[in-house]
């Protein structure tokens, strides 16, 4: 006698539809590694006009400014950077709220609220010989380095987005990370003084390149990909080795109530322009003063 039952196929509520099942797979890796690469992130139309922009304010020395932008760097060896980058025109006040990853940040960063600040926006550009050290990893205690997840909710403290404005391929000094570094307990050799096992770990260690450090892996991008990380991971980049120089622009999203890096000011021109969208992340929470007075800060 036949003893086997049929079994009703039950309705295919657990195969998610690709689209939902893509979608977990970048969170999953996300959470995972820390960083995610975003192929084509910017259209080759909007990296022409972010080049066309550079090609036209060749780098300058520190503490010059071009109209709201000031030129800086962090060590010297890191290169120029042209901070406050989103006064720079239309492409730059695109990558604010751009649709390839503005989603995915505002969940990341907050799940609850999606309200996010530009915490720093800078364009950067490095010659032969230049590098960043390594720094960061999950052994920080800091707002900028959190990365929580309850089931569904992410607390994210900080989510940067470098953009390749030329490929950066081997001897380019490409971005390196450690993968899951954001969620490690233990200080990265590189980042313990010497003989210091009690000590204070380090965040930074500015003089060593971070590509020769363990673990470290380089992440080449073609112009247009961005590259999408926690700051909490490990990262830092390779000595640039091939003649020419290097070009990323990179934003750096929070959680709104944080202040900014730099606190630049919003230019009247800049907040006039500025859709709905963009400003509530320029300018979260509009200045509030008793009527008819003007901010001045005492370091103007
Ligand atoms: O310059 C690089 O490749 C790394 C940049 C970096 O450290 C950062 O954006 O936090
Ligand atoms: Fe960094």
């Amino acid at each position: 006698m036949k003893t086997t039952t049929a079994v009703t196929a039950a309705p295919d509520t657990f195969q998610p539809s690709s689209r939902d099942h893509d979608a977990r797979v970048r969170d999953y890796l996300f959470d995972l590694n820390g960083y995610r690469v975003l192929k084509g992130a910017l259209s080759s139309e909007q990296v022409a006009r972010i080049n066309r922009w550079v090609d036209e304010h060749p780098p300058g020395k520190p503490g010059e400014w071009i109209g709201d932008i000031e030129t800086q760097t962090y060590q010297g060896h890191d290169g120029v950077n042209y901070q406050n980058i989103i006064e720079g025109g239309d492409v730059f006040e695109e990558c604010i709220d751009h649709p390839s990853w503005i989603d995915d940040v505002r969940r990341y960063i907050c799940t609850d609220s999606h309200a996010v600040s530009i915490n720093e926006a800078f364009l950067n550009v490095r010659a032969k010989g230049g590098f960043i050290g390594i720094h960061s990893g999950g052994h920080i205690p800091g707002f900028p380095h959190l990365v929580r997840h309850h089931t569904g909710a992410w607390m994210v403290g900080q989510i940067n987005i470098l953009m390749a404005l030329t490929d950066i391929g081997p001897g380019d000094g490409p971005t390196t990370v450690i993968p899951g570094s954001h969620k490690s307990h233990e200080v990265h050799p590189a980042l313990r003084a010497e003989g210091d096992r009690a000590g204070k770990p380090q965040s930074h260690n500015d003089d060593v390149v971070a590509a020769e450090q363990l673990n470290m892996m380089e992440v080449y991008l073609k112009a247009g990909d961005a590259l999408m990380f926690t700051d909490a991971i490990c990262h830092g980049s390779a000595a640039r080795t091939n003649p020419g120089h290097r070009r990323v622009m990179i934003y750096r999203y929070s959680p709104h109530m944080m202040m900014t890096r730099f606190n630049y000011l919003p230019s009247e021109e800049l907040l006039g322009r500025l859709t709905p969208s963009r400003r509530k992340i320029i300018e979260p929470v509009a200045p509030r003063l008793r009527p008819g007075r003007v901010y001045r800060s005492k370091a103007t």
